[in-house]
């Protein structure tokens, strides 16, 4: 199915949003299940599909004025007065020395790995978006899939360190989630070994460690700003970096028409951020505190909602000082549960609930890895533990309270007719 929507035809959202009623948790009279689920034939809960993914618009007024902009300065990309901006104004706000956009955090990594200079193995999670290792394989690197720590989800020192040794030349952490991998133990790791250690913080836009920016640590980190993403340029990304070499590296890296002083680099790229790119990207950083408020509030909607759901935890960012709550990840405990996750998704996606399972399968069970690098299919327990019980649930600027209560509702609905569900689905 095709779950990409005309979003403009979508409701107007309701700020601010009446109280939320407690889903009802209570055993009550069992109507059959054609009429509970929309599985089973029932009307689904939500009219349109709801996606993950934050999807932030600007109102149309002031996008169709920034494209109004563009449009008389004749000026669409190689670094335009709108790019520059952009970058001035998010290295303020996250107070780092330098900020390279980019087009996509794909490329972003890419040209990190060139700058960096890396060789040989580069160890990261397998538990990420596939993004993350094929920026390496575009850049002749190997991977070295790391587990996770099963309660965090990120990767840590004490994990990489035994992966460590002479070929390797660095260390590819993911921020996840909103959350952080802890920096001053895998920085003093990397010191000791004489590696590189950089960031994936895709999902880290507006996240603080020890009121410290997310976008301060290891020698550079790369920002996704995908539509999906809670910071977006609809397309886009950045790096983040308070090395001045590095810097004048990664900008004649991103294009053959450089930036800024000329350094010499062996491979150059088109990773340029383009104005409307940079409209959009400045549009949303006006509304970003706003966003970030929007966020907490429907996370802790889901919090009061999903609370009393037996065999259902939420993950909640623990190594941050600001989180930017930016995905609901709940974790099923499909014996306390009573039913499988991805039966649960199913049931969701037939009222419309479009909930997701990142990562699924982990990097290290997909293509090429599966085939290159077999050592890992089995090795990685907690990875593939996440990868079968974890969902992402909606959130963002196009998602209501309302909604979160229908998504409540429906969970504690799908565990309290889960052993009715379960026979009905053993029979087809
Ligand atoms: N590292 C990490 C850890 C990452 O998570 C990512 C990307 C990257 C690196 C690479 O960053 P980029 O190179 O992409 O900047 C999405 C995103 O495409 C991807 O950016 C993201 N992570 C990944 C976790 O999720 P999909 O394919 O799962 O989602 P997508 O694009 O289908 O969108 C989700 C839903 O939102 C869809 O059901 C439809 C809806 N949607 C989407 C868009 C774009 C809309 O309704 N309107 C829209 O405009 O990958």
């Amino acid at each position: 199915m095709n779950t990409l929507q005309p979003i403009v035809s979508r409701a107007p959202r309701a700020w601010p949003a009446p109280p939320l009623a407690e889903p009802p948790l209570a055993r009550q009279p069992e109507p059959p299940l054609e009429q509970a689920f929309a599985l089973f034939g029932a009307a689904p809960a939500l009219a349109q599909p709801l996606p993950v993914g934050q999807l932030y618009f600007p109102s149309w007024d002031r996008y169709e004025a920034a494209m109004r902009d563009i449009f008389d300065r004749e000026y669409y990309t190689n670094h335009g007065p709108l790019a520059q901006r952009l970058e001035a104004r998010l290295a303020e706000r996250m107070k780092v020395r330098h900020v390279v956009c980019v087009t996509n955090a794909t490329i972003g990594l890419v040209m990190a790995c060139e700058a960096l200079g890396l060789t040989g193995k580069v160890i990261l999670p397998a538990f990420t978006f596939i993004a993350t290792p094929q920026a390496l394989s575009w850049t002749r690197l190997t991977p070295v899939f790391c587990d996770v720590d099963p309660a965090t989800h990120q990767i840590t020192a004490e994990r990489i360190e035994p992966l460590i040794d002479a070929d390797v030349s660095a260390i590819l952490a993911v921020n996840l989630w909103g959350d952080a991998c802890p920096a001053a133990p895998l920085q003093a790791l990397a010191d000791r070994h004489g590696i590189r250690l950089f960031f994936d913080s895709a999902h880290s836009m507006g996240c603080e460690v020890g009121g410290v920016p997310v976008g301060n640590f290891g020698d550079v980190e790369v920002f996704s700003f995908h539509a999906t993403k809670v910071f977006s340029s609809a397309e886009g990304g950045c790096l983040c970096t308070n090395d001045d070499a590095l810097a004048a590296r990664l900008r004649n890296i991103r294009s053959s028409y450089g930036a800024g002083a000329a350094v010499d680099v062996v491979k150059t790229s088109n990773g340029r951020m383009s104005e409307a790119q940079a409209a959009i990207g400045l549009l949303n950083l006006d509304d970003f505190d706003a966003a970030l408020v929007n966020n907490r509030l429907l996370f802790d909607r889901y919090r009061d909602g999903l609370r009393a759901i037996r065999g259902l935890s939420l993950y909640e960012p623990r190594h941050v000082s600001t989180t930017n709550y930016q995905y609901v990840v709940c974790e099923i405990d499909e014996t306390a549960f009573g039913l499988s996750r991805d039966l649960l998704l199913g049931l969701l996606k037939a009222e419309n609930i479009v909930a997701r399972r990142y990562f699924h399968p982990g990097a290290h069970r997909s293509i090429p890895y599966v085939d290159e690098l077999p050592q890992y299919v089995d090795a990685l327990p907690e990875t593939d533990r996440l990868n079968a019980r974890l969902i992402q649930l909606p959130s963002g600027a196009l998602v209501t309270e309302t909604q979160i209560a229908t998504i409540c509702e429906r969970i504690a609905a799908a565990q309290l007719h889960a052993d009715a569900i379960r026979a009905r689905t053993a029979e087809v």
